[in-house]
């Protein structure tokens, strides 16, 4: 560290690095892709901009405005609040910090009644909130029921969670159900829809599958650009019905140019913003719609093909993820990984997952295929 290292000789460092990565061309776990190219190019431009302090960098803090314009747009509500987050965790541990500054709960006697299937990132805001999570049981769908979470809730619950595609099997839980749940309970409704959120607004029939603002118990929804929003990393989205429920994250920062702060970081990327923006308006819905479209037919491909090969699903593919048995999946994961592909495992119940991202083409599943046969053979 005393001296410094010649320029030339560090980006050979960093080149041997990033060819340790493993190409996204191998990768079946992943809910991330390569970014589009015009993402990148705002990436790069932005990357010096710090929306912790936007009066210094008003024209990134306009790109974040649009960027909420256009989400809340997809979601059935242009005037929605929000700003742009790291991704999910952030957006899901400050929707559950909203409901809990709005109730004013009593501290270590809240609760938050949510799926059994959401995202883990849900028991880290737990344990920063000091709020008890209770989880309700899944149908045979893995969808949760509804009962179960009516039955779960008392008067120390502060906020209601449900899922758009959840992070395991891309089931999508009942809603619209919830969402008068809610409007009964008179409580605050989450929709988790980090991964759902730019995939079933773009499939062939959306209104299947109610999630959104359209649904008036919905009072917050997360959606990530950097997983099926083809955004750089990272990039988030937590989007408000009432801008006032926002301002219950209201921070004051007296010696920021801005006075107040909502966001959970501090110093923050504009790349995000930026990225999300440029990707945002050149695709439009129609290039969401054709990518969403080619994922969507490259799922029917894996399913097929699996199905054909004897294996039984764990449920027929409501998203862009593919789930199904095999005989010790752990170790099929493993043999997997030694042929170079990645693909992970559920636990509940067991089984092979396979998430279809726009990196996952119709060659990369013929040979992931060809691939697993041999596999299956042998263990
Ligand atoms: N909500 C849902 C439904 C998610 O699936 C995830 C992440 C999150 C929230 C949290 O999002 P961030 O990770 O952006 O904070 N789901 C994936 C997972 O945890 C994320 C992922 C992405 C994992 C790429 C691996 C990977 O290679 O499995």
């Amino acid at each position: 560290m005393e001296r410094g290292v010649e320029e030339e000789r560090i980006l050979e460092e960093l080149e041997d690095a990033a060819r340790r990565n493993i190409p996204y061309g191998r990768v079946l776990s992943s809910m991330c892709t390569v970014p589009h190219p015009i993402a990148l190019k705002a990436c790069k431009r932005f990357i010096v901009s710090n929306l912790g302090d936007p009066k210094l960098f008003p024209g990134t803090a306009s790109l974040e405005r649009a960027c909420i314009g256009m989400l809340g747009e997809l979601l059935h509500l242009p005037s929605a609040s929000g700003y742009i987050t790291t991704g999910g965790t952030e957006s899901n541990i400050q929707a559950l910090r909203t409901a809990r500054q709005l109730k004013k709960a009593d501290p270590g006697r809240a609760n938050i009644v949510l799926p059994e299937s959401a995202h883990y990132s849900f028991d880290k805001a737990a344990q920063m909130l000091g709020v008890t999570l209770r989880r309700a049981p899944l149908d045979d769908e893995l969808k949760v029921n509804v009962d179960a979470m009516r039955e779960l809730i008392d008067r120390d619950t502060i906020a209601l969670v449900a899922v758009a595609g959840t992070t395991e099997f891309g089931q999508v839980d009942p809603i619209e159900e919830i969402s008068g749940l809610a409007q009964d309970e008179g409580l605050f409704l989450h929709v988790d829809a980090a991964f759902g959120g730019f995939v079933i607004p773009f499939l062939e029939d959306p209104s299947r599958y109610r999630f959104d603002f359209e649904l008036p118990g919905v009072m917050s929804v997360a959606i990530d650009p950097h997983k099926m929003g083809m955004s750089t990393i990272p990039s988030g989205g937590l989007l408000y019905r009432e801008e006032g429920h926002m301002r219950a994250l209201e921070i004051s920062a007296q010696y920021l140019t801005s006075q107040v702060q909502f966001s959970l970081a501090g110093t923050r990327s504009g790349a995000s913003a930026a990225a999300t923006y440029a990707v945002m308006r050149h695709l439009g819905r129609e290039g969401y719609r054709r990518i969403v479209s080619e994922c969507m037919a490259n799922t029917k491909l894996l399913y097929d093909r699996l199905k054909a090969m004897g294996l039984e699903p764990v449920i027929k593919p409501v998203l862009n993820i593919v789930t199904f048995k095999v005989p010790d999946a752990q170790r099929v994961r493993k043999r997997l990984c030694d042929m170079n592909w990645y693909v992970s495992t559920t636990s509940r119940p067991e089984a092979l997952r396979m998430v279809v991202m726009p990196h996952v083409t119709r060659e990369v599943i013929e040979a992931y295929v060809a691939d697993l046969k041999k596999v299956l053979d042998v263990v």
